[in-house]
């Protein structure tokens, strides 16, 4: 039993400076906190992340959704049993009563059901991978392989590559801190490159480098140069994973690749990412293709779905019904997770349990604007979903995860285990 004493939230900042909100619950277990992340290129069917408007923080403020944890939610949770997360999350489902959460927006639900989870976990003596898995039926922790983002552009740094994220995943590692030892020598290796080659080597939102280049295939002759310089085979021991974000480049049905002047048709983006594939070391591709554009994610899954990964991320938002459709359809053989896509953490847990039963791989994901909160860490391991894209190896919202992934691989000891695969 862990009876809920009280529930409210306040503001907080993100890596990006802007607003965001943490929710805190107390039990006699004592005070549990929960910030939620924000997504710089947001998939538009995602629970809706309220927003003040008006002129303070540039409309960015999220002080309507701390009231509404404060004056709506909080006083139709105190006395409810922390353990029982599901019916946390339901009342607060029901409290708002519509399909986006825009009542009282994902952030303020989503802000509480974190909280809560970790006063479940306390109230049971657990850990929180352990009490996630309890909630999620899931009984075998697994470290993830983790994807690394190196090189970041897209939304993420405007002077950069027209795709999002270039990353690496060190798929011949025999532990998780081999793989983080891998990536944080490949990164260094990277900025050496770039200095060496008088490029930029500062770091997007992702603490991943920023250079500007005259084309996206100039980023994975770079990854893949590093990767040899760090004393490593591409494809072997690190292998390269992307998500474009191609939703962010797609205008008028057109994707429009302006670092390299070139404007595709959808089945020739299918070609475009055809010719990466066989050319280079890559394993997985996050949203190649528009999310609106499903005819050509299942195209490309019927090409490259059998070599490759591929990842729906905006396609379907942790959605348990875009899920299906993408299922249904054969669009997608992976779903990227991201607790604030769908607004609670019970539905988050639905929406990797529908995936796995439908032999979906699932990766636990960040958000461009993240916080110091560790929670995904925690799902990986107790969902035992086997991959995990946390950032860059540097900036502390993202090493915090990566960190929480050590204690946990030291608290599981010899019972540890590292997926170490993609595909
Ligand atoms: C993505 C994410 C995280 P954002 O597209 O996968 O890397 O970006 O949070 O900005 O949507
Ligand atoms: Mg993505």
């Amino acid at each position: 039993m862990g009876k809920i004493e009280s529930v409210k939230a306040r503001q907080v900042l993100d890596s990006r400076g802007f607003p965001t909100i943490e929710g805190e619950i107390k039990t006699k277990k004592g005070v549990f906190r929960g910030i939620v992340p924000s997504g710089a290129s947001a998939g538009t069917r995602e629970a809706l992340e309220l927003r003040d408007g008006g002129k303070q923080y540039f409309g960015k403020g999220v002080t309507k959704a701390v009231e509404n944890v404060n004056k709506i939610i909080a006083p139709k949770l105190i006395g409810l049993d922390v353990v029982d997360l599901e019916n946390i999350d339901n009342t607060m489902l029901h409290l708002d009563g519509t399909a986006q959460k825009s009542k009282l927006g994902g952030n303020a639900i989503l802000s509480v059901s974190l909280a809560c989870a970790r006063a479940g976990a306390a109230s049971k003596n657990q850990e929180l991978y352990e009490f996630l898995g309890e909630v999620g039926g899931n009984k075998r922790f697994m470290l993830p392989t983790p994807m690394m983002v190196i090189i970041e552009g897209g939304a993420h740094a405007e002077e950069s590559t027209d795709f999002q994220e270039f990353m690496i995943a060190p798929v011949g590692a025999k532990s998780f801190s081999e793989a983080l030892r891998f990536g944080a020598e490949v990164y260094q290796t990277l900025k050496k490159i770039l200095l060496e080659r008088k490029l930029n080597a500062n770091v997007g939102f992702e603490g991943a480098f920023t250079p500007k280049l005259n084309s996206n295939s100039d980023a994975l002759e770079l990854i893949v140069a590093a990767i040899e310089q760090a004393g490593y085979t591409p494809g072997k021991d690190i292998a390269i994973a992307l998500d474009p974000a191609a939703s962010e480049f797609f205008k008028d049905g057109k994707y429009e690749l302006a670092a390299e002047e070139k404007s595709l048709s959808s089945g020739e983006m299918v070609d475009y990412l055809m010719q990466w594939i066989e050319s280079y070391p890559i394993v997985s591709v996050e949203d190649g293709l528009a999310e609106d554009d499903w005819d050509s994610w299942v195209l490309f899954n019927k090409k490259a779905g059998r070599r490759i990964q591929i990842v729906g991320d905006d396609l379907i938002v942790t959605n348990t019904e875009l899920i299906q459709r993408a299922i249904d359809m054969a669009a997608i053989n992976a779903a990227l997770i991201k607790p604030n896509q769908i607004g609670s953490v019970s539905e988050t847990i639905n929406a990797i349990n529908l995936a796995k039963k439908n032999e979906l791989r699932t990766i636990v994901s960040h958000r461009g604007g993240d916080t110091e909160d560790t929670f995904i860490a925690d799902l990986v391991v107790g969902m035992g979903c086997g991959q995990s894209k946390f950032g860059a190896t540097s900036r502390a919202e993202r090493t915090s995860k990566y960190n929480q992934l050590l204690r946990i691989e030291e608290i599981l000891g010899n019972k540890a285990v590292y997926n170490g695969k993609i595909i």
